[in-house]
């Protein structure tokens, strides 16, 4: 595996971004290269972000779940990136104006009230937690046609990060046993996907478990006040102008939004 160059694959990827225009897959041109690499990539384009004046306010897991796994053909928990500017109200509108081809998909988010770091159970997981709630995460992946092939290229691309919508959530939520609510995603109040959240690892709270643990490889700690996506339970649908999205959690509630041109 050779190291391709850094700093020309992370500005692709920006340029992408930013002109709203699809590439080919890195790997397609540069041949394979490792997770770290990618984590490394992705990092540089938050860098870039973070120049412009965004914010980081959060991570999103993603591939936490068979059927997102199955729908993108790859195996691994991931981690990628969230800034302020990708967070959309709930309820607002939403436009395909300046989107390449965007999807969205059911989550459970976490918002954390004090640092995690290293190996933590999911008990001090879920202690550390000040709410629990339901998200709508809008993907936006820069590659052509919404597919990447590979683990390293979603890695890069932020894992596909663009927009994330937070709704009802519940506060201090140790109460709540995760694995059996019911989470949904609705196109015009009509269920198009409905998992449980055991389907995210088995148990979401998992899912943050394995952030902290992906993070102390890299040598990086969870800050106090990190919202985090714990990855979709189902798999994404398309976006279309005119319908109405919503992802709904039982004994939480819901988060939407409309699609406009
Ligand atoms: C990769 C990101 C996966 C999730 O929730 O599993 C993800 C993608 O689907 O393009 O966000
Ligand atoms: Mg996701």
């Amino acid at each position: 595996m050779s190291t391709p160059p850094i700093a020309d694959l992370s500005r692709t990827l920006d340029q992408a971004r930013k002109t709203v225009t699809e590439v080919e897959p890195l790997t397609k041109n540069h041949g394979d290269f490792s997770l770290d690499v990618a984590y490394q990539i992705q990092a540089m384009g938050v860098q870039t972000r973070l120049n412009d004046g965004e914010k980081i306010v959060g991570y999103k897991m993603g591939l936490t779940s068979k059927a997102k796994m199955d729908q993108m053909g790859l195996k691994t928990p991931i981690y990628g990136v969230l800034t302020d500017t990708m967070q959309v109200s709930d309820a607002a509108t939403f436009s395909l104006t300046r989107k390449i081809h965007p999807k969205a998909e059911p989550e459970i988010y976490f918002r954390t009230s004090r640092e995690l770091s290293g190996s933590v159970t999911p008990e001090e997981a879920m202690t550390a937690c000040s709410d629990i709630g339901i998200a709508l995460e809008i993907l936006d992946s820069r590659y052509t046609g919404f597919k990447y092939f590979t683990l390293p290229d979603v890695v890069a691309d932020n894992a596909s990060s663009a927009y994330f919508v937070l709704g009802r959530s519940i506060k201090t939520p140790t109460a709540l046993s995760l694995k059996d609510l019911t989470i949904e995603i609705r196109e015009d109040d009509k269920a198009v996907f409905t998992a449980t959240g055991a389907a995210i690892m088995g148990d979401p709270i998992l899912s943050l478990c394995e952030l902290v643990k992906l993070f102390a490889e890299h040598g990086k700690t969870l800050p106090a006040g990190s919202i985090v996506l714990a990855g979709a339970a189902t798999q994404a649908i398309e976006l279309k102008s005119g319908k109405k999205i919503s992802g709904h959690l039982s004994e939480v509630g819901e988060a939407r939004f409309t699609v406009t041109d």
